[in-house]
């Protein structure tokens, strides 16, 4: 490696997002350059194609001393704890969304990291919010841990761009959906779990009522916002760590509906539990029109094309002896 080889972090790797994105990034920048780093070790082989390395980011100097190896210039930090899981641990929800945060801010403040990618939430949100169409700039009044962390972290990402020039970027995601790691702990989980259980089971029992609008992603249109977002000439942008994106809303009986077109058998039973009110408190659909002016964000999949894609490929799966699914 040579002293300007730009090399790249990845925290949280072998989460939701990470599992995807870590491929993704190394397809584009190549496999040595992405080190794909999480407090445990990966469940697929995936991302041992490439540096693998055990870290938890509540441990600054274990970072600072991942960073110095590797000479990162770039962080995606995707570490952190979700709604719901974040509801039952709520002190360990604090420690590892900000102060995890933090210690990536201050690393790469203080060792000469170019640009931080730090993901917000829909979460950020709250019942004083307008939830429909919500926009860009709003009241932030989260009823959970994690917004509380959410709506903080996006205020630490803009301070240390204004104080420090560290070019930080974000976009409060909605609930994203995909077919290769499970979800780890949020309220949108659902939206995942509904297809996996639909291929094995032809039934799903949902822990949100019917009714329940959520905005969603598929996760080739998440990667697609880091990436383009990442890549997004810096002096075009107004806002930093804090962009609406969105490619759908949908409510769960609406999803099952779409399902149903696909598998005419599938059923769903509704048994909301405290994840309801979690949900109840996030908005309905989202303005995105910031992200679409500042960077030219443009998602490609709405639920008619994410549900087929999701179904063909879990049915692949299956067919294959690897859908994997512990419920
Ligand atoms: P995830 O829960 O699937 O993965 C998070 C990863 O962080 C896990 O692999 C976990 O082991 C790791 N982790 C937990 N504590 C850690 C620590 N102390 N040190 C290092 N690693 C630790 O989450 P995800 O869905 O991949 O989310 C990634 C980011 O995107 C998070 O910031 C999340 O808030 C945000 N986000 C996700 C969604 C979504 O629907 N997936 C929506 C909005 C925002
Ligand atoms: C969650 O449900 O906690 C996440 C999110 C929308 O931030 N999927």
């Amino acid at each position: 490696m040579t002293a300007e080889t730009e090399t790249i972090l990845v925290t949280g790797a072998a989460g939701q997002i990470g599992s995807e994105l870590v491929p993704a990034l190394r397809t584009i920048f190549g496999q040595e350059k992405v080190i794909a780093t999480d407090l445990v070790q990966p469940k697929t082989q995936n991302l041992r194609l490439g540096p693998f390395e055990q870290l938890d980011v509540t441990q600054g100097s274990q970072l600072e001393a991942i960073i110095r190896k590797y000479r990162i210039k770039k962080i995606y930090h995707l570490a952190a704890i979700l709604s719901a899981s974040g509801e039952k641990n709520p002190q360990k929800a604090w420690e590892v969304n900000m102060n995890g945060l933090f210690n990536v801010l201050e690393a790469a403040r203080q060792l000469d990291v170019k640009q931080v990618f730090c993901p917000s939430s829909i979460a950020v949100f709250g019942p004083l919010t307008p939830r429909v169409n919500t926009p860009q700039d709003t009241i932030l009044s989260p009823t959970t841990m994690y917004g509380v962390t959410k709506v903080a972290g996006e205020h630490l990402g803009d301070y240390y761009v204004k104080k420090f020039n560290l070019d930080v970027r974000g976009c409060r995601f909605p609930g994203i959906i995909s077919h290769e790691a499970l979800p780890g702990g949020g309220t949108t989980d659902y939206a995942v779990a509904i297809f996996y259980e639909a291929v094995i089971y032809k039934r799903y029992n949902c822990f949100l009522r019917p009714e329940t609008r959520l905005p969603m992603m598929y996760m080739p249109d998440c990667l697609k916002s880091i990436i383009n977002l990442m890549e997004a000439d810096f002096s075009r942008l107004k806002h930093h760590s804090n962009f609406n994106v969105t490619a759908m809303s949908f409510s769960a009986a609406e999803l099952a509906a779409e399902i149903k077109k696909h598998l005419p058998d599938f059923e769903i039973n509704y048994q909301p539990d405290f994840r309801q009110a979690i949900a109840d408190s996030w908005p309905e659909s989202i303005d995105d029109s910031s992200a679409r002016e500042e960077w030219g964000w443009q998602p490609d999949y709405d639920l008619t094309r994410m549900t087929s894609d999701m179904l063909r490929v879990l049915q692949e799966k299956k067919a294959r002896g690897n859908l994997f699914y512990p419920g």
